[in-house]
């Protein structure tokens, strides 16, 4: 009895905090705020990853507390944007392809692949090295031309 309750709300508390990051229509009013939505949260995170990235290319000094704490934002703004991409909202103010909606799995996947990297160079922004950064730069940059490519219409 004990284990099932637990269970139970076990699975609640899983179930809000999925609420939280999963593609969801009832979490937006109307398609062109889903849309809006993704594009600030691709914003937000090209911004910070920018800032690192621009350590990795040399073009600004290489601080490793800022790094640091561009990382930690990055991971967690790279889990923001696919919530935005819902049924219905494939057209409008919006380079979105229609392959996403068309071929999800392959989307999600490079979506996963994306958060995968990330979460690395989260790892190695932690270490302090500025070789790791770098390598790590590059894999998360890879990833995010590889959707881009795929995906977003020029
Ligand atoms: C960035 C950014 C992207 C990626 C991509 C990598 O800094 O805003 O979309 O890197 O340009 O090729």
């Amino acid at each position: 009895m004990n284990r099932l309750v637990s269970a139970a709300a076990t699975a609640v508390v899983a179930a809000i905090g999925l609420g939280t990051v999963l593609p969801a229509a009832a979490q937006f009013q109307k398609p062109e705020d889903a849309v809006k939505y993704r594009k600030a949260a691709m914003t937000v995170m090209a911004t910070h990853f920018g800032r690192i990235a621009a350590m990795a290319n040399g073009k600004a000094p290489f601080d490793p507390a800022a790094a640091q704490a561009n990382a930690e934002l990055v991971a967690v703004l790279s889990k923001l944007p696919f919530a935005g991409f819902i049924e219905g909202t494939s057209s409008g103010d919006t380079k979105a392809k229609s392959e996403i909606w068309s071929e999800p799995d392959k989307f999600k996947a490079g979506a996963s692949k994306m958060q995968e990297d990330v979460a690395k160079l989260n790892v190695a922004a932690r270490t302090g090295n500025l070789e790791q950064i770098k390598a790590a730069v590059g894999d998360v940059g890879k990833s995010c031309k590889s959707c881009h490519d795929n995906y977003r219409k020029e």
